[in-house]
């Protein structure tokens, strides 16, 4: 993966948008170049409906050539031949997904140095790091961390892929940046937006 891949990465299922097909394909019009697809929550698709929907999703970021990363569900990215895989801490191990899916993306949530250590010597080929601020959009999200621990994670790996987390907008999207993430990753500022297009150029590191 490039690390521009990571400029701005959408994640989202049915639990943040009442239209999400809707929502994704204006997202991508507007520029995302990343999409996770993550449904958790109550209320949660599941069984036929969380295939096709998923497929949906799929289809629309094939169609604007945007990768395609399932979040946690490994049977799902490998039926479906997604581009990739995100996992947390708690989820299942990337060395076993890597053996079984040579080429695909896969993403790591951490939070500390030794997740972070673990992570890159594991192969993963980005990782996520937050959350940086409070959010509403995870329920079990551990206590916004700030950015001290992207800084130091961006100095002890200057090149690796890093995409920052959680409670990102329009007004802080830039000083995650300039904290050393190639992106930000985003539910709600994208799902909530008046204006997708505008709320983009604004989250882009490319104005
Ligand atoms: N992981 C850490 S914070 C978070 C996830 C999935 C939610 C991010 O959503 P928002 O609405 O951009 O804060
Ligand atoms: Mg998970």
């Amino acid at each position: 993966m490039k690390r521009n891949d990571l400029n701005v990465y959408f994640i989202m299922g049915t639990a943040n948008s009442k239209q999400p097909l809707e929502i994704l394909e204006k997202a991508l019009q507007a520029g995302i170049t990343c999409f996770q697809f993550r449904e958790k929550g109550e209320g949660r698709l599941s069984g036929k409906s969380y295939e096709s929907f998923a497929r949906a999703c799929q289809k629309l970021c094939r169609t604007y050539n945007v990768p395609f990363i399932v979040n946690d569900d490994v049977e799902l990215a490998l039926k479906l031949d997604a581009d990739g895989i995100h996992v947390g801490q708690d989820d299942e191990g990337i060395t076993e997904f890597r053996e079984r899916a040579k080429n695909k993306i896969i993403g790591v949530s951490v939070h500390d140095e030794q997740e972070m250590a673990l992570a890159v010597q594991s192969g993963a080929d980005y990782v996520g790091i937050g959350p940086i601020y409070p959010t509403k959009s995870k329920s079990d999200a551990k206590p916004p961390a700030g950015l001290n621990f992207l800084r130091k994670a961006r100095s002890q790996y200057p090149d690796f892929p890093i995409v920052g987390i959680g409670g990102i907008n329009e007004m802080n999207a830039a000083e995650v940046r300039s904290a050393g993430a190639d992106g930000v990753a985003v539910i709600s500022v994208i799902c909530e937006s008046p204006n997708i297009e505008k709320t983009l150029q604004e989250l882009s590191g490319e104005k």
